[in-house]
């Protein structure tokens, strides 16, 4: 039956150690003998590890996944080898960027070096907004224009799924037009692109004194437009001082929910004003930053399910000191996810295995941790079919195909390339 899986495939690859990422009892079982513990690599589970194995493709999807030793050597003078031998890993998934805006904040970071905080600057109308008006200078191809070498670093680490959000525009007009954007690259290259609209990211100029009115722009005009003409997968909000309230953010969540739309929220940032709390009862997706998230009051998150996006870029980047509370998340069960934040003043860091290795050293997630954030928990933080970011039959073929001797290196050495085929849907592209 499975060799017939092979045979009528599109695609096979040979002698692949796979890290599945499958917590299901098969995988856990290999696993347990197999995950390479003999090395002296830390010892668990979660990697879902099986080794000499054999993947076939069909359609674009996992189509078949065998050991070696079942395999008939036959079938290999007829199939379509398309690699042999390497660690295999799901395809990475970055579930947080703003990769599409123009202008640089280069001078803000050297005024922040000089010690002047990041919301003193924001108020002073720079920060995010310095980053709008340049964002609403721009035209669409300007702005395509920018994001491609952004994307290409990305894609070229492996990563296969990407969310861009918008909220540089804050006009009906100049968010959309953000949107677009997004959505040209998901269709120019090959990387799958989630977008959310991210209108309640600050308060433009234009509304000065008068956030409740921008408010309703956003939930009267913004998400109803970027809804119909099918811009935006999900909603996002900046909850916080230098952003909106809890009650404005709410009137945001109630307006995506009318819409069909997903919910997300960048909540405990710089303050706790239990905005995570409230994205979760609204049945959010994801809460994403986190780092004064109360270690006590994680019940909503459990109980809707809701991820906990961590962006160690974002806190190195600022210079944060306090820490998201990991153990807390970790001991209620729920699911961290990391990404890069990409942006131009919080996180200019178009590296998601960078992201990874910070996730450890400056949160203490363990490697195996961080690959899951990076994959299998991305996907949950992106409302994807259960099966994406791991390797098994059915899920989509996004895979990464590495020259590593563990998957822990992924988390461990940055900067030395070590991907040697990036499968996308299927198809060999990029690097
Ligand atoms: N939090 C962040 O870290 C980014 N947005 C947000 O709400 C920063 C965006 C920026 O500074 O441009
Ligand atoms: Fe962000």
């Amino acid at each position: 039956m499975i060799m017939n899986d092979f045979c009528d495939a599109d695609k096979i690859w040979l002698d692949l150690d796979l890290v599945t990422m499958s917590n299901s009892a098969a995988s856990s079982n290999l696993a347990a003998s197999s995950d390479g513990c003999s090395q002296g690599y830390g010892c668990s589970q979660g990697y879902g590890v099986q080794k000499s194995m054999a993947l076939a493709v069909k359609n674009g999807r996992i189509s078949a996944i065998a050991p070696m030793i079942d395999m008939d050597k036959a079938l290999f003078l007829k199939a379509n080898i398309a690699g042999r031998g390497g660690w295999m890993t799901p395809g990475l998934i970055d579930c947080h960027s703003h990769l599409v805006f123009a202008g640089s904040r280069a001078q803000e970071f050297e005024q922040r070096l000089q010690g002047v905080p990041y919301e003193q600057i924001a108020r002073e109308g720079g920060g995010i907004l310095s980053t709008v008006r340049a964002t609403r200078g721009a035209s669409e191809q300007q702005l395509f224009d920018l994001a491609v070498p952004r994307l290409q670093a990305l894609m070229s680490e492996g990563v296969a799924t990407l969310e861009i959000k918008s909220g540089y525009g804050l006009t009906l007009k100049d968010e959309l037009k953000m949107l677009r954007v997004a959505r040209q690259l998901g269709e120019a290259f090959p990387v799958q692109v989630r977008t959310t609209l991210l209108g309640a990211h600050a308060l433009p100029p234009e509304f000065v004194a008068n956030s409740d009115a921008y408010i309703d722009l956003v939930c009267e005009q913004m998400i109803p437009a970027a809804a119909e003409q099918k811009l935006a997968d999900a909603v996002d909000v900046f909850c916080e001082g230098i952003g909106f309230s809890p009650v404005q953010c709410e009137r945001v969540f109630k307006a995506a929910k009318n819409y069909g739309l997903a919910i997300k929220g960048h909540t405990e940032q710089l303050s706790d004003l239990k905005g995570s709390q409230l994205a979760a009862n609204y049945g959010a997706l994801s809460v994403d930053h986190l780092e004064y998230l109360d270690a006590a009051a994680l019940q909503p998150l459990v109980e809707n399910g809701t991820v906990a996006v961590l962006l160690p870029g974002a806190f190195y980047f600022l210079r944060e000191t306090k820490l998201p509370p990991i153990q807390a998340l970790r001991n209620a069960g729920i699911p961290m996810a990391i990404a890069t934040d990409f942006n131009p003043g919080t996180s200019p860091l178009a590296s998601l295995r960078l992201m990874m290795n910070m996730a450890c050293t400056l949160f203490r997630l363990t490697p195996e941790e961080a690959l899951a954030g990076v994959t299998c928990h991305a996907a949950k933080a992106l409302g994807l079919s259960d099966d994406s970011g791991r390797l098994v039959v059915g899920a989509p073929a996004d895979m990464l195909l590495w020259d590593i001797k563990h998957p822990s290196e992924l988390a461990y050495q940055i900067g030395v390339p070590a991907l040697k085929q990036r499968i996308y849907q299927g198809e060999t592209s990029y690097v």
